[in-house]
């Protein structure tokens, strides 16, 4: 067994597999079950899983789906898309919800509201020609592994080729410098002709500040080009717009329509929610209409939501500045709004805020003066909130203010920047520049300082100066691209540090050669100095991008705060966080700000010790007792004992809470337990139950950390019971299953299903060096059920006969599916979400495979993943659960982890690798709490050689482990750091060895620990 766990590879991994089919034992599979349990995967697609591979590389249709995140950690979200151009731009503090299931699984390109780009310039034979970057270049190549993304432009009728490198700093164990607003742009020429040429790069921005509120604002925008620090910058910003400028006293406001008469006049209604005339106020059913002017109003409400139609004005002369108008009823875009209509094309258009009192909102139509338009109030939305109240549409040449305060405090308001890090060419020589790129839909230009109309689109050019290049010579310039949009509801943690994009800018570009060459290093030491396949390492490395997504959040306060997904649900839901491993082990600081500032801080209850699971008053079983794991892995990831012993109180009662509800202390919580699935269990199941006794396993070990002998004794009874009687009761035969009376709970319960979370707790425990939690023999069954029962090479088969709530995945896609009943009938109204395939699952029954020896299955499985996500499909940084970029996919950083059979113990000083995959020849990168590197083992005739190599800050120990083969029965251990011997104790026990420094040591940046362990 032993043997099997670590000395798994490629075709020995394969014949195991191909056992296990044949396995059965217990129950006979129920007729009509759907799940293949042969899987029938060719040799070929095995032997591929363990292949090194090459670096991926994208081209054509494939680029369209693609958008790889440059943006930093909780700094808004930009897109790398598949041809190099920039896509999404949600830096601008907007909410977004991105959807659900169908939505967005679904094969689409990012679209891209922002203008920018770069052209590379070539002088030849005295033309000039501007070739931009982007898919028309020619033949176009994405090569993107996170975070650094890297695109490649060629064309046989172009005399160079060009390289673009984007990416935002990112550094593990740095968190501020990864969380910058910035993405560094390496742009390199090369002179593929045989003669000399003269070549150069065009940069180019759009002034987007006040992207939203553009319409409702009387502001302009100004645009600079500066020169500072020995760098070329476009600045955009934007202010107030003097009133009435050049353009005398105002003139008299017109009403276009009051509502006050019997009926709409000369406007013309259509559908049944306008009725014969304007409304007198609130309607029958409806909440208390206010704000509207006299006795009259349009409002929608007739009849309820479920009334629609349309009402639309004559046409009239734009003979004013602004249309003011009174606003109320449903925010549905373009469903419950007004909109301004020229030649009929809306050009202006505005909803309620789901309020049913009406207030000033105005557009600014200065550009449509003299021309003739129309306004339309639409209701076409029958759903709760599906109405609209408007009254006084005027026009006027000075804005009616509404709530929205001053220009200086609206969430889009803030400044751009496109930073060239050497001096530029002049701007009239970019202005003879921009005449060769032809015409564009945004005007570009390149004045030192200019100032317009906020609603008008204007984009701003710089360029390097041309450089003459030989044949074969290359040149690379670096641009950097920064945002500054402070006005957050809670704040940005890099408004604290930054006044503006420009000095955001030059910090980027002041340390360039230490972020840019840190985040080089990591990326080369996670994705170059690894024996793992390319693949695996894109596929588990592309989910911590959701760190740089509009699903986290990085307050002023120094708070890290998530959403499930980007824009839904809210709170840094502790049971969906449950899963995410990677900001633990990459960016320990913030997961510690979660767990200090929300679990056991604003969502702490003191008295209970409930841990509200979106930092609210409300218990979620799986969230509870997840909290007490995730308080012990921050420590475990911290440098000494200062979190434990801040928080230990808190921790303690956290665990105490599920003690109480466990209730008789025979370690089985019994109650409803509210989870995950958005549902209750009822009864004894492994699902919470396998957390719970994680969690007491990791009490046990924090409170003898502590000196509190007494709970940590408490804690082992409690573990020592429940791990008794769930084998005892909850035991299936080939699974473990849920204890539930059907009849009293008919909904939502799993009972003699196949969770396949059902041992979520057991691979919590791997993680953190807790061992086994249930004997080992029945969890490596469960995962071998789960494998057989739950994983679909094609999920279409059973989600034709039993459909999913959602899609997270299509048929002919492999997936794992939530829940299955192989054995008993089919639970028509069981778990929730029983049929849907999530990737965070995916990943956590992956990794836990990983541990138990199940190398090929977790690969199969992660394959699948990877599979589903191919550009061709689905943009592959992008795992989608209830939103994009969903948190729960996180969880690849724990088959990662897995993969090195890797444990860590900060305060401890205690290391250890037990790689399961390519023993004899393993190297991967790992994090500990102060620094990160490379650890490599090799193995050959009667020696096995460990190497921990720092890269990259310090690295403190006191002891270290290691798995040896199982015929080193006795062995000599020579340990060297930096070349010096260190003296130390061992111990070699069931394949595991066990080293004790004499002394502490620390490893420090660029030195190397090594280990040579001999039979
Ligand atoms: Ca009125
Ligand atoms: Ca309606
Ligand atoms: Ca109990």
């Amino acid at each position: 067994m032993r043997k099997s766990r670590v000395v798994v590879i490629g075709f020995v991994a394969c014949s195991f597999l191909l056992r296990f089919y044949v396995q059965a034992e217990g129950a006979e599979i129920l007729p009509g079950y759907v799940i293949p349990t042969d899987k029938k995967l060719s040799t070929q697609w095995l032997q591929n899983l363990f292949e090194r591979g090459e670096r991926q590389v994208y081209r054509g249709r494939e680029l369209d789906t693609i958008g790889m995140p440059v943006s930093g950690i909780a700094a808004g979200q930009l897109y790398l898309r598949g041809d190099g151009t920039l896509g999404l731009w949600q830096i601008f503090n907007k909410h977004v919800f991105s959807g659900t299931g169908r939505d967005n699984y679904r094969t689409y390109r990012p679209d891209s509201p922002v203008d920018s780009g770069f052209a590379v310039i070539v002088q030849k034979d005295g033309k000039t020609v501007a070739k931009p970057l982007n898919r028309d270049f020619g033949t176009v190549e994405f090569a993107g592994e996170y975070p650094i993304g890297t695109v490649r432009y060629y064309d046989d009728s172009f005399p160079v080729k060009v390289e673009l490198e984007a990416f935002s700093p990112f550094i593990p164990l740095n968190a501020k410098d990864s969380a910058l607003p910035a993405t560094v742009f390496h742009v390199t020429i090369e002179n593929t002709s045989d003669r000399v040429l003269q070549a150069g790069i065009l940069g180019w921005l759009q002034n987007a500040v006040l992207i939203d509120s553009a319409e409702g604002v009387h502001a302009e925008r100004r645009s600079r080009v500066v020169s500072e620090k020995g760098r070329t910058l476009i600045v955009h910003t934007s202010e107030e717009a003097p009133l009435l400028k050049g353009a005398g006293m105002p003139r008299p406001k017109i009403v276009l329509a009051d509502f006050e008469g019997p009926d709409y006049g000369d406007w013309i209604a259509s559908g049944e929610a306008f009725g014969k005339g304007p409304a007198n106020g609130t309607l029958p059913r409806q909440q208390s209409v206010t704000g509207f002017l006299g006795k009259g109003l349009v409002n929608t409400y007739l009849g309820g939501d479920g009334s629609g139609g349309t009402l639309t004005s004559p046409r009239f002369n734009v003979s004013r500045k602004f249309i003011n108008f009174l606003i109320g009823g449903g925010n549905y875009a373009g469903q419950t709004c007004i909109n301004l209509l020229i030649d009929g094309e809306v050009v202006r258009t505005a909803t309620g805020k789901n309020d049913e009192k009406l207030q000033w909102h105005f557009w600014n139509v200065q550009e449509f003066q003299g021309k003739t338009a129309q306004i339309e109030i639409v209701d076409r939305c029958s759903v709760g909130w599906g109405h609209i109240n408007i009254d006084q549409i005027e026009l006027s040449d000075e804005p009616q203010k509404g709530p929205i305060g001053p220009l200086d405090k609206l969430p889009d308001y803030g400044s751009m920047v496109l930073a060239l890090a050497e001096h530029g060419a002049l701007p009239a020589d970019v202005r003879r520049l921009l005449a060769s790129i032809g015409d564009r839909p945004v005007k570009l230009h390149a004045e030192e300082n200019v100032e317009y109309p906020v609603t008008e689109r204007q984009s701003a050019a710089l360029a390097t100066h041309t450089v003459e290049l030989a044949p074969g010579a290359k040149r690379v310039f670096t641009f950097v691209l920064a945002w500054f949009f402070p006005n957050h509801p809670h704040g940005h943690e890099y408004a604290n540090r930054f006044n503006s994009a420009s000095e955001v800018a030059h910090y980027v570009l002041d340390n360039h050669n230490r972020l840019a060459g840190d985040t080089k290093k990591w990326h080369d030491t996670y994705y170059e100095d690894s024996t793992l396949p390319r693949w695996l390492l894109s596929r588990l490395h592309s989910t911590v991008c959701n760190l740089a997504t509009g699903t986290c959040q990085w307050w002023e306060s120094g708070r890290f705060w998530a959403w499930e997904g980007v824009g839904c649900c809210t709170g840094t839901c502790t049971h969906v966080w449950n899963y995410a491993h990677a900001p633990a082990r990459l960016f320990p600081e913030l997961e510690r700000s979660v767990r200090e500032m929300q679990d056991f801080g604003e969502g702490f209850d003191q008295e209970s010790g409930l841990v509200g699971f979106r930092s609210n008053r409300v218990y979620a079983a799986d969230g509870q007792c997840g909290t007490v794991l995730k308080a012990y892995r921050e420590h475990q990831m911290s440098a000494d004992s200062d979190f434990l012993k801040r928080n230990w109180p808190r921790i303690k009662k956290a665990l105490l809470f599920s003690i109480d509800r466990d209730g008789n202390d025979d370690g089985l919580i019994e109650d409803s337990q509210h989870n995950t699935y958005d549902i209750n269990f009822e009864g004894p199941n492994t699902f919470v139950g396998s957390l719970y006794l994680a969690a007491l396993c990791a009490g046990e070990q924090m409170a003898k950390e502590m000196g509190d002998d007494e709970f940590a004794e408490r804690c082992r009874k409690l573990f020592e019971s429940g791990s008794r009687l769930t084998v005892e009761r909850l035991w299936g035969g080939e699974y473990f299953i849920q204890l539930v009376d059907l009849n009293k709970h008919p909904k939502y319960q799993y009972g003699k299903g196949c969770l396949s979370d059902q041992l979520f707790g057991q691979g919590w425990a791997h993680q953190l060096g807790l061992g086994y939690i249930y004997p080992q023999e029945y969890v490596g069954k469960v995962l071998q059920s789960v494998w057989k029962y739950n994983w679909a090479a094609d999920i279409g088969q059973y989600n034709a006969v039993h459909k999913p709530e959602r899609i997270f995945a299509s048929p002919g896609e492999a997936g794992l599916i939530t829940c299955t009943w192989p054995k008993s009938p089919y639970l028509k109204e069981g778990v929730r979400y029983r049929e849907e395939v999530w990737t965070g699952i995916e990943y956590q029954v992956a990794g836990h495979m990983v541990w138990e020896g199940m190398v090929t299955e977790a690969l199969a499985i992660c394959r699948g993943i990877h599979e589903r996500y191919h550009p061709a499909k689905h943009n592959p940084f992008n795992e989608v659960e209830c939103g994009d970029h969903y948190a729960r996919a996180m969880a690849s950083w724990g088959v990662y982890t897995a993969l090195a059979g890797y444990e860590y113990h900060g305060p401890k000083g205690y290391i250890g690798f037990a790689p399961r995959i390519t023993p004899e020849n393993f190297r991967v990168a790992f994090t500990a709490a102060e620094g990160w590197g490379t650890f490599t083992q090799k193995r050959d005739s009667g020696t096995q050689r460990e190497q921990i190599e720092l890269r990259w800050g310090r690295l403190s120990l006191k002891s270290l482990a290691f798995a040896v083969p199982e015929d080193f029965q006795s062995v000599r251990v020579s340990i060297t750091a930096a070349g010096k011997p260190i003296q130390s104790d061992y111990k070699l026990k069931d394949g595991r060895l066990e080293i004790t420094l004499k002394k502490r040591l620390v490893v420090t940046e660029n030195q190397m620990l090594e280990v040579i362990i001999q039979q």
